[in-house]
């Protein structure tokens, strides 16, 4: 059996990074509703997300969306961040919510079309070099409804034009930046979408070169999907770049990960920890595979829902670590079926809680993170502060 004090030194500076956007309000295309201490600005959901990170120890970086997060002086942006205890993380475009991009946008037909959203590729790297930023993280929803609608070989190609331009200008920035593209099986394209799938993504990312790879979104798969399969082929080729964590149960649900079905990401985990994905950070401060959220908070409040999902995570990362490994190999090389899933599951059945509880005291963190916010008096003065002024969304 391994003990929770052997894998505890494996705890040490897991990060997870959170979208800026999850502080905002967010909804379905019926209705957003608003929740009060919603973030104004930037700057407000930036003091959000270090709470989160000042009561879980979990959550050192912030992932900003361009444009929903820009600013005049992005130098100031990181400032300010680091007086609040965080970094500023992942870039993430948005081709997603223009006129133009109807019919695509690295894959458009029409070249100027193409060069609009490449130009806005080029301007979130220009942020990347103020904000310090490791990954411009790229999601297209470009497709097509209709067959017959759209020439989906010549939309590949295009795309393979496209994201070459802008990985090069990427590559002149530093020596540490990637371009991590993700996938998604459909939406808002019904019939196609031009980057679906696991494999397209690592086709096109491949074509580009090292400092490229995969962003694994856990809600952008079909249902019944083993996303576990996935994360274990993409770190045996070297190209698991991020993963953008959430739960599901029909589509692409953006819950609190680790709520609709958390032995599934106790599976991510443990292939994560088998496959090398999981670790210390390298010399530039930084481990290899980006554990983000995208997640949004619908009804309940978003700073503890972002503070109970880095929770959620650590949980499972603890268990997962808790996996005897030598037993399991002995178990499957002598084809021992049940004795190999019984010590799987011992370790998913572990009730970490208490470890973890203690863990954090003598780290100078509260026991428990989501009863120390609720005491903390945080909500109820953003509440009473932020009147006025408009509250920011995914718009
Ligand atoms: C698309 O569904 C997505 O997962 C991408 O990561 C976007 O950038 C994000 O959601 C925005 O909500
Ligand atoms: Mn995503």
């Amino acid at each position: 059996m391994t003990t929770f004090d052997q894998i505890a030194p494996q705890l040490e500076g897991q990060a997870i990074e959170l979208p800026s956007w999850a502080f905002g309000n967010s909804g379905t295309r019926f209705k957003v509703f608003g929740t009060p201490g919603t973030p104004r600005s930037v700057e407000e959901k930036i003091a959000d997300a270090a709470t989160v990170h000042r009561f879980t120890g979990l959550a050192p970086k912030v992932a900003l969306h361009i444009p929903w997060d820009k600013v005049d002086d992005y130098a100031a942006l990181r400032s300010y961040a680091g007086e609040q205890g965080v970094e500023l993380g992942t870039i993430n475009s948005n081709t997603f919510q223009d006129d133009d991009y109807k019919f695509g946008a690295l894959t458009h037909i029409d070249a100027k079309v193409r060069q609009k959203a490449i130009d806005h590729h080029f301007e979130c790297i220009d942020v990347m070099a103020a904000t310090g930023s490791r990954d411009l993280k790229i999601w297209l929803a470009e497709g097509s409804n209709y067959p017959g609608q759209a020439d989906l070989r010549g939309r590949q190609d295009r795309l393979h034009d496209s994201l070459s331009t802008i990985y090069e200008r990427l590559l002149t920035i530093g020596e540490e930046q990637r371009l991590v593209l993700e996938y998604k099986f459909f939406e808002p394209a019904f019939y196609h979408t031009d980057v679906p799938d696991w494999g397209t993504s690592y086709a096109q990312v491949s074509a580009l070169g090292d400092r490229a790879a995969v962003c694994l979104d856990t809600g952008h798969h079909a249902p019944g999907t083993n996303i576990e399969f996935i994360v274990m082929q993409l770190l045996r080729l070297g190209k698991l770049g991020s993963f953008d964590f959430n739960s599901r149960f029909y589509a692409d649900d953006d819950l609190i990960v680790g709520s609709a079905d958390p032995f599934q990401l106790f599976r991510i985990m443990f292939e994560v920890i088998r496959g090398g994905g999981y670790g210390p950070a390298n010399e530039s401060g930084h481990s290899e595979v980006a554990f983000m959220l995208d997640q949004c908070h619908n009804v309940e409040d978003k700073i503890p829902g972002q503070i109970r999902s880095v929770l959620n995570v650590q949980e499972m990362t603890a268990r997962a670590l808790l996996v005897d490994r030598d037993a399991l190999t002995v178990a499957q090389a002598a084809g021992d079926v049940l004795g190999a899933h019984e010590v799987f599951m011992d370790a998913f059945q572990t009730d970490v809680r208490p470890d973890l509880a203690a863990w954090r005291e003598g780290r100078g963190l509260p026991a428990s993170p989501m009863k120390a916010y609720a005491e903390s008096g945080y909500q109820q003065q953003i509440e009473e502060s932020r009147v006025g002024g408009t509250q920011l969304s995914w718009t």
